[in-house]
Parts: structure tokens; C-alpha cells; sequence
């Protein structure tokens, strides 16, 4: 679980040159011009990508002023259980997710429940980029552009019951395409939630891609949560319902072990988790890689000024 992952250490290109000639070498790569040429981790990512544009327009109120974390790492050390649990496993097995067709039914205490397609999905509002901090629960954190739009777009077209309390999201858990299912590490299918002021709060975002660019299939495509106050696994990737409940969910992560994962989960650098401190973090991609001075971690993430109001009067240390 150690943030130093074997696909860092083995690269050899700049991460911006990587991003920055992706293009062109996909069209090359698929003209065939190249081929030997290129370093075996190189041509394998630009053969196997599909990169769909997703014209989205820069939200400068909702982006973080931080340094981008390169395309390379953030599509390439990820978490994503049902495709195995090394951080290189999603990008090596997520290619047998089938994204299309894909629906996701929107349910429970609400007036209109409703399965809506993917592109229904996609045209439901205008699709903004917004550069959010994310943190994972390991110690390491990225920032990433990701492209969406809040998911408060989706639950007032469904028209929550006045009994809806939480929001559940539910992940694809078949066996047939996600390897990962065969261990029991989670009880699938992974489960995520949040109470109702979390879900509206206009930083929530139904996220269907990043960099520009249709989301990769180790990234949650096609469609996923991104909360960035929250650490890592709060936000769900490949899911297919959205269910609103008057209890409070059951999550994959506190069903697993409920002291090391709560709830809430805010990032919160004065409550450890029992393995590893919450109180620094490392940002992945930094190009002085291991020996990278640690980042103080941001009660919130950073986001307090648009989040803690919803915290106020509670014992943080006791709901984590
Ligand atoms: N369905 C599903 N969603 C998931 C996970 C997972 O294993 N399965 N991992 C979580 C964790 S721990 C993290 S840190 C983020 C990583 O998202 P990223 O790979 O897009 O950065 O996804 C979260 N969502
Ligand atoms: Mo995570």
C-alpha cells in the first residue's frame, strides 16, 4: 500500500510530454508508424486508449489552484478493487468493462424515479472541468481536472420525498468483466453514500470524464461520484444506481471494518486512521518522487469554506 508503485519508478518520459503528445502518438500508433520505437508501457497505453473528447468548459470557481497531477499517473495508480488491488492492476485489467451500452437507474424515496442512458445522462446539464484535490485514505493525494457536472442536476430531476434522508451509490459488480470480484475483500457490489446536504452541496460532482477527455475505464467509467472533501473511496466509480434512502447506507468500507472506516470520511488531518496518518500526504507524480517534502493534509481537503457549515455542532473525532 505504499505510495511508490512500480509504474512511477519504471517511467522515463516527462508526465507533461506524455500528456501533451498523447494525441499524436495515438494517431500514429493506430497509422502504424510506430512500434518498437516506443517504451513497451508507452505503446500499450496509446493503442489501448479511446480518448473521446467531452467538451466541457473550465469552472475557475471550483478549481484548485494547484499544480495539475499529470494525465500518466492519475490514469495509471488507481484504486479500483473490482479490477484487483495493486494500484497498477485497474490500468492493466479495467480494458474488459464494457461502458456501452450503460444505464443507471435512479431510485427509492423519490417522485420520479427514473433509468436513464448514458447519453440521456451526459445531456441532462452543461458539462463544466473542474480541478479538485482528491486525497486518498493511503496518504497520497493527486489534482485532477475532471469533467461534469453536480450532482445536484440529477437528484432535482428526480424529485427527492421529503423522507429522503441519504443518497446510496451502487457500482457494477459482474463477475464477468471484473476480475477483482473473485476475492472477497468487499462484500460486492461496492457501495458508497451520503447524507442529502453532502450530495447537493455544489461540489459534488457526477463525473463522466477527465482532462477533457471521456473517462478512462480504470477511472469509473463511464460514469462516477467525485467528492473532494472526502477521502478517496467516498467517491464511486462505474456505477449503475443511485438509491435514496431514509437510513443511513451501508458502505462497502465500514461494512469491511467499521474503525477504520466511517461514514463520513472527511479528510481530516487530526483524525488518524488506525494504519496511517492522516496528518501529511504525498502528491503523486511530483518529479522528486520519494524524496518529495510531505504536504501538510487541509482539514476538508482544502474545501472548508464551502463544506463545514454542513459539519457544524458535530464531534468530528467521533463521526469520521
Ligand atoms: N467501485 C469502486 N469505486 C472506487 C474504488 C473501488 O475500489 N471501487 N476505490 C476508491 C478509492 S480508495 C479511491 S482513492 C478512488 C480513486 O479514484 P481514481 O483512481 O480515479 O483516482 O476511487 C474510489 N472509488
Ligand atoms: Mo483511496
Amino acid at each position: 500500500m505504499g505510495w511508490i508503485d512500480k509504474t512511477i519508478l519504471a517511467s522515463q518520459i516527462t508526465p507533461k510530454a506524455v500528456f501533451e503528445n498523447r494525441r499524436t502518438l495515438i494517431k500514429a500508433a493506430a497509422a502504424g508508424s510506430f512500434g518498437a520505437a516506443l517504451a513497451p508501457w508507452f505503446s500499450r497505453q496509446a493503442l489501448a486508449a479511446s480518448p473521446d473528447k467531452l467538451s466541457a468548459t473550465l469552472n475557475p470557481a471550483y478549481s484548485a489552484k494547484d499544480e495539475v497531477t499529470p494525465y500518466k499517473y492519475v490514469t495509471t495508480y488507481n484504486n479500483f478493487y473490482e479490477f484487483g488491488t495493486d494500484k497498477s492492476d485497474p490500468a492493466a485489467n479495467a480494458g474488459s468493462l464494457i461502458t456501452r451500452p450503460w444505464t443507471i437507474s435512479v431510485e427509492g424515496l423519490v417522485k420520479k424515479p427514473v433509468t436513464l442512458d448514458i447519453d440521456a445522462l451526459l445531456k441532462l446539464a452543461p458539462m463544466e472541468e473542474r480541478i479538485y484535490r482528491m486525497r486518498c485514505v493511503e496518504g497520497w493525494s493527486m489534482v485532477i481536472p475532471w469533467d461534469g457536472y453536480p450532482l445536484s442536476k440529477l437528484i432535482g430531476h428526480v424529485e427527492p420525498l421529503g423522507s429522503a434522508k441519504y443518497v446510496e451509490f451502487i457500482s457494477l459488480a459482474d463477475r464477468k468483466q471484473m476480475p477483482g470480484l473473485r476475492s472477497n475483500i468487499i462484500d460486492w457490489p461496492y457501495r458508497e453514500g451520503l447524507r442529502m446536504d453532502e450530495a447537493m452541496n455544489s461540489l459534488t460532482l457526477l463525473t463522466f470524464g477527465l482532462y477533457g477527455e471521456v473517462l478512462p475505464k480504470q477511472n469509473g467509467a463511464p460514469v462516477r461520484i467525485v467528492v473532494p472533501w472526502k477521502y478517496g473511496f467516498k467517491s464511486a466509480k462505474s456505477i449503475v444506481k443511485i438509491r435514496f434512502t431514509e437510513e443511513m447506507p451501508k458502505t462497502s468500507w465500514s461494512q469491511f471494518d467499521s474503525r477504520e472506516y466511517g461514514f463520513y470520511s472527511n479528510v481530516n488531518p487530526q483524525v488518524d486512521h488506525p494504519r496511517w496518518s492522516q496528518a501529511t500526504e504525498r502528491r503523486i507524480g511530483d518529479p522528486k518522487g520519494m524524496f518529495a517534502p510531505k504536504i501538510k493534509t487541509q482539514l476538508f481537503n482544502g474545501y472548508a469554506e464551502q463544506v463545514a457549515s454542513m459539519y457544524a455542532g458535530m464531534d468530528l473525532k467521533k463521526y469520521y
